[in-house]
């Protein structure tokens, strides 16, 4: 793509599909004046250069390439269709098509998509991988087709190991959460995790996250290090804490009927391209990661390494794991367990 350089499309402010923005520059002149067969929108909640986004722009130009301009995918990011509890009952509706959406939200809708995010269960991404990649990933994927009007492709994009940061002070401890204002996404398992702490946690989306740690409605949030990065969330945070505390993703889902309602070879086409970004974003969280912290110190930001255990021991003792184990119940639990080993 000559003209579109990546640095062009991020000043753009909002992603243009790919037939207008290859129109734009790309030399296949001939069918980007084509007018698309299939237009199709996909919002997601994260700033334009997360690298999700970026491969969501690659996906779809390369998705139009391939189907010679007949398939145009809109991305809408950073909730520009709403937040993500609008953003949800808009896909379930089919006035969205796709929707990228955290697990653990999603769990207030189906409450055992919600299994990939217990606290200090996944300790590194083998494990992480094998799981989402494997048995875990298969079982919650099922439960979301047969209990929703959604489906969610094979392969789940990464959002990172969550760490806490506050503009008050560090996190040591468990005693450090107790009263604690605390950000966390719409879900009822993030809510029960910091209340097993004695934290305070209010539940804001992420839309709203920057202005209410900046107005101190709440004084921390916990998020991948990169997206405290790629949000500017250093503005208005100053300690980061790296707990780990929970892995995270985002399930690229569809509308199931409309999208079963697409030709099968555009609905391959689309899968294709969506799981192979879903692999490349992978890596680039990974690499992003290794200098972040650089970068973050560099905008004022002062980081501490907590100790897991004391904070795995107080979930325990305040029955989160056993709760939680109810809730999910016994096959979804040791699926999870033959992932990450006991956690009882
Ligand atoms: O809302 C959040 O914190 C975010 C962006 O990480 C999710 O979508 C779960």
């Amino acid at each position: 793509m000559s003209n579109v350089t990546r640095r062009n499309f991020i000043k753009a402010g909002s992603l243009l599909t790919a037939a207008t923005a290859l129109g734009a520059g790309y030399s296949h002149s001939a069918w980007a004046a084509k007018r698309p067969k299939f237009r199709l929108k996909y919002a997601n909640n994260l700033p334009i250069s997360h690298p999700m986004n970026i491969r969501a722009k690659e996906m779809v130009e390369a998705i139009a390439a391939e189907s010679d301009g007949e398939i145009e995918i809109r991305i809408y990011p950073s909730s520009q269709l709403g937040n993500d509890t609008d953003t949800l009952a808009q896909i379930r509706s089919g006035a969205v098509d796709f929707f990228m959406l955290s697990p653990i939200i999603l769990g207030s809708l189906i409450t055992n998509t919600q299994i990939s995010g217990v606290g200090f269960a996944f300790q590194n991404y083998d494990q992480v991988w094998g799981a989402m990649d494997g048995d875990l990933g298969a079982a919650v994927r099922q439960t979301i087709e047969d209990n929703s009007s959604l489906m969610a492709f094979e392969k789940i994009w990464d959002n990172g190991f969550r760490i806490i940061t506050t503009s008050n002070k560090a996190i040591y401890t468990p005693a450090d959460l107790v009263g604690l204002k605390l950000r966390v996404p719409p879900s009822p398992l993030w809510t029960s995790m910091f209340r097993g702490f004695d934290a305070a946690p209010t539940t804001i989306n992420f839309a709203e996250t920057y202005s209410a740690l900046q107005t101190k409605i709440a004084d921390g949030q916990e998020n991948p290090i990169t997206l405290v990065e790629s949000a500017k969330l250093y503005e208005v945070q100053k300690y980061l804490s790296v707990t780990n505390h929970m892995w995270d993703g985002f399930w690229f889902l569809a509308n199931k009927n409309k999208f079963k309602q697409l030709p099968d070879d555009v609905q391959a086409l689309i899968q294709k391209h969506a799981n192979q970004a879903a692999m490349n974003e992978r890596a680039d969280l990974v690499q992003l990661s290794l200098n972040i912290k650089a970068t973050l110190e560099g905008q004022g930001m002062v980081f501490n390494d907590v100790d897991s255990t004391p904070f795995r021991d107080k979930l325990r003792q305040a029955g989160f794991y056993e709760e939680w184990h109810k809730t999910f119940g016994n096959e979804l639990w040791s699926t999870l367990e033959s992932a990450v080993g006991s956690l009882s």
